[in-house]
């Protein structure tokens, strides 16, 4: 099939733009030749773009709305298209380095020369539950290494598309699978948490999270809305890091909430997507999902690499269903590749590669681990910068959340008037409920934040 250059307008007839742009490309000899032959040597005018003409009625798409931009995904769109040199995205969840440039870990770009090297990698499909040995990894990454629910073969691991895919999964797992179909989310929660599970067809209700007037764990109001949810609910929680709030519950509310889960027969489904992230420590962030494992009971957990390695668009992520036996570790996970064969049929190699490549060797491992502890330690610093820059402009409230918060998020409390102000007169992106990302800020870039969120503060209500 010929390739066509510049793209005929929607209605199949080219613009006088797209002529004008065909002038160029034949003036300039540029493009491939079937580009500068493209209206004079048609062998099929039968399916020619002027023949499609005749067909000049609207679209059958006509009547489609515009849809809004993502929450989340499309402050990056806001932010690409404002000229300012000042502008600062603190909006998606991405680590930056001081220099307010994307990451690849050198623990990464390490494990991918060895990769391309290996003449013996093939790129064949993988199984439809994913790498084998990655699944195996992931399991231990997130149970512990001497996990007894991995030596007893209770988990069934697959790989799926970062945290995003393993949760939709997992969710599409339970819609088929589980006899209860309502989760219970966090009041507030990650913006697609509700959107997912959805469109899997569970059913979605929230449970009271955080208290806006201390800024921290609405721990009461949790157990009230857990304790009163029905038997065999799902209850999604964060395994550490809770996005947006920064706000997790100490070890002994975990176990609080473990007995009331277990006591009323509640299905547990972990969001792992900052192990490492909160507290620099893989082993410290996996510890709420490893006290629920513990108790032999079942669970869910989706994990995502997105974060702590730094490949978010490679999107490498897997969920694990933890049970009672092997023997339903087994049926479940042939029931998962029947969930996984006709969404997607099976995971993307390169991804999952680099992570396997870096946890079989001791020396990548202990170089990841070191990597990551600089980026949580950098996230750490910027509290403190944040919070030591508006104690010294006098900035009006008790800004001591920014240093007690966990994670890649502040939830600074400001009002859906005072980011749009912040967006408006300094250029800096956040979404509209208050939260920025902390990763994206640099010492560089503390003082003007600060500025705004004065200005934000003592200017709008
Ligand atoms: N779960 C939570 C709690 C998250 O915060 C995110 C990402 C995910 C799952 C999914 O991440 P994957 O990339 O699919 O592994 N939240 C970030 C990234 C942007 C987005 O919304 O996807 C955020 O800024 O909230």
């Amino acid at each position: 099939m010929r390739t066509q250059f510049p793209p005929s307008s929607a209605h199949g007839s080219p613009s006088p733009t797209d002529r004008r742009l065909s002038a160029l490309v034949r003036h300039l000899g540029v493009g491939d030749h079937s580009a500068s032959s493209m209206e004079s040597q048609d062998p099929n005018p039968a399916i020619s773009p002027s023949a499609t003409a005749a067909f000049s009625g609207d679209s059958v798409f006509a009547n489609i709305v515009q849809a809004p931009e993502d929450p989340i995904l499309g402050v990056t769109v806001a932010y690409n298209k404002d000229p300012s040199p000042v502008k600062l995205n603190l909006g998606v969840g991405a680590y930056r380095t001081e220099e307010g440039k994307p990451l690849v870990l050198n623990v990464v770009r390490r494990a991918e020369q060895l990769i391309i090297n290996d003449q013996s990698r093939v790129k064949e499909y993988l199984p439809i539950t994913g790498m084998a040995d990655f699944n195996k990894l992931s399991a231990k990454l997130i149970f512990g290494t001497d996990s007894p629910a991995i030596q007893e073969n209770r988990i069934a691991t697959v790989q799926c598309l970062s945290g995003t895919g393993s949760l939709r999964v997992g969710a599409e797992f339970l819609v088929k699978h589980y006899h209860n179909r309502t989760i219970y989310i966090p009041q507030p929660t990650w913006g697609n948490h509700p959107k997912v599970f959805t469109m899997a067809g569970l059913s979605v209700k929230s449970y009271r999270y955080y208290d806006p007037a201390t800024r921290g764990l609405n721990f009461q109001g949790l157990l009230e809305d857990l304790g009163s949810a029905p038997s065999g609910a799902i209850v999604l929680l964060h395994a550490c890091a809770h996005n947006p709030t920064g706000v997790d519950p100490t070890t002994e509310q975990w176990e609080h909430i473990r007995q009331l889960v277990r006591s009323k027969g509640l299905l547990p489904f972990f969001d792992s997507a900052y192990q490492g992230f909160a507290s620099g420590s893989l082993d410290t962030d996996a510890q709420s999902v490893r006290m629920f494992v513990a108790d032999g009971g079942e669970c869910l957990a989706a994990q995502s690499y997105a974060k702590n390695m730094g490949l978010y668009g490679e999107r490498v992520g897997a969920l694990s269903i933890v049970c009672r036996t092997a023997d339903v570790a087994t049926r479940v996970e042939s029931q998962l590749k029947l969930v996984i064969r006709p969404m997607y049929s099976n995971p993307p190699i390169h991804g999952a590669s680099i992570v396997a490549t870096i946890f079989k060797d001791r020396d990548m491992y202990t170089e990841w681990t070191i990597e990551l502890k600089a980026m949580a330690d950098r996230i750490i610093s910027m509290r403190q910068q944040l919070f030591d820059a508006l104690r010294a402009r006098g900035t009006p409230g008790d800004w001591s959340h920014i240093v007690k918060q966990i994670g890649m998020f502040t939830f600074t409390g400001l009002n859906t008037e005072q980011v749009a102000s912040m967006t408006k007169e300094y250029h800096i992106y956040m979404t509209s409920d208050g939260r920025i990302s902390m990763a994206g800020l640099s010492s560089r870039t503390v003082p003007h934040l600060a500025d705004a969120i004065h200005a934000a503060v003592t200017r709008v209500a």
